[in-house]
């Protein structure tokens, strides 16, 4: 009975962009907790979009969402995270015309200092904290420094956007259904350098490799097909992903929440306990198995030189990421 459960508290940020605008109503729908538990949204903007953010709380209204209890608007931190039980940090400037990535780093990084603050002043004791907004690995790595008092296992950056797009060229090389390709991970950074990993990958339940006998293809177009996906999708449509982001931010929550299939993994942006040569302290992706709301990295995988020569190379811009905002760092 949806009346009788606790509705759960999900904080948006940048609630008025793109991607929100994709992701609220999924939210609403209940696909992150089910269908049986209501949800309150808890929106954060800057100053000047609010009126633009009343907009979409009228067309929240006019949804008449049967699980949506109440949409907070707000322009702090402090308001929007309270008792959150899930914080999706999406806002934050989209890179302009001409700038460099490290000048994106430098301008949206403190946006993470404060809401890492906050979040660790006023949301719920069990929060969990899912970074979308770019450069989302060092984002993360910002909010989480700045939370000292929430566990840093709480803290995720989404890179499932990647996995998805990873999946749908495997499977279309394959001809078969996206659903029946499991298992292809991203590794490293949420940037052109990650590596899409398809070495323990399956299509129909056999090994990738056997179904698609194509190194040269999975090392070269594939590779770099899924690397630059985002940017083929702003020459084709004038903006960035917002309905796929949204959706992988979707997925991302729900497989973190309700946990990965048995055998299955799923690529998830989180600290480095030194696994896989990844300095310990960074925020890279990895394969992760999932159960409640907690992570483990997959143990034990094997790489060839090529997967990781490619790893290193997206590990290593991680680590000069986190060289830039050292004075950002807590
Ligand atoms: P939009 O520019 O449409 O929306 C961003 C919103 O954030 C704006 O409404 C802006 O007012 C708000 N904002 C800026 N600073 C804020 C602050 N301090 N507090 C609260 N809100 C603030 O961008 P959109 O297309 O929605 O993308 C949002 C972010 O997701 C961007 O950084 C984008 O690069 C990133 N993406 C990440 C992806 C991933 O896979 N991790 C994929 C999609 C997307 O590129």
């Amino acid at each position: 009975m949806p009346g009788m459960t606790q509705p759960k508290r999900i904080a948006v940020t940048g609630a008025a962009g793109q991607i929100g605008y994709s992701l609220l109503p999924m939210i609403a729908a209940g696909q992150i907790y089910g269908a049986d538990v209501p949800v309150v949204l808890q929106l954060l903007e800057v100053g000047p979009v609010l009126p633009a953010l009343e907009g979409v709380r009228m067309e929240l209204d006019d949804c008449a969402f049967p699980l949506l209890r109440d949409v907070k608007c707000t322009d702090k931190a402090e308001v929007a995270f309270e008792d959150a039980d899930l914080i999706l940090l999406v806002g934050s400037k989209p890179r302009g015309k001409g700038m460099e990535r490290k000048d994106l780093i430098l301008d949206n990084g403190p946006i993470f200092t404060g809401q890492g603050r906050a979040i660790a002043e006023v949301a719920a004791s069990d929060v969990r904290v899912v970074v979308v907004g770019n450069p989302c690995n060092t984002n993360c790595l910002i909010a989480m420094n700045h939370a000292p008092n929430v566990p840093h296992e709480r803290f995720s950056a989404m890179t499932r956007l990647d996995q998805n797009r990873a999946q749908a060229q495997l499977a279309a090389k394959a001809g078969v259904h996206a659903e029946d390709v499991h298992n292809v991970v991203i590794w490293g950074n949420h940037s052109n350098t990650q590596f899409p990993d398809w070495h323990h990958a399956t299509i129909g339940g056999r090994p990738a490799t056997a179904v698609i006998d194509d190194r040269d293809w999975l090392q070269g177009p594939f590779v770099a097909t899924v690397q630059e996906r985002g940017k083929a999708i702003i020459e084709a449509r004038g903006k960035s992903s917002a309905m796929s982001a949204a959706n992988a931010a979707i997925d991302h929550c729900r497989t973190l929440l309700h946990g990965t299939p048995k055998g299955a993994f799923t690529s998830m942006c989180v600290v480095s306990d030194g696994s896989y040569e990844v300095p310990e302290g960074l925020i890279s992706s990895f394969p992760c198995t999932t159960d409640g709301g907690d992570w483990r990295i997959v143990p034990g995988l094997e790489h060839d030189d090529f997967a990781r020569r490619k790893i290193r190379a997206s590990v290593d811009e991680l680590i000069s990421e986190r060289e830039t905002v050292a004075h950002l760092l807590a």
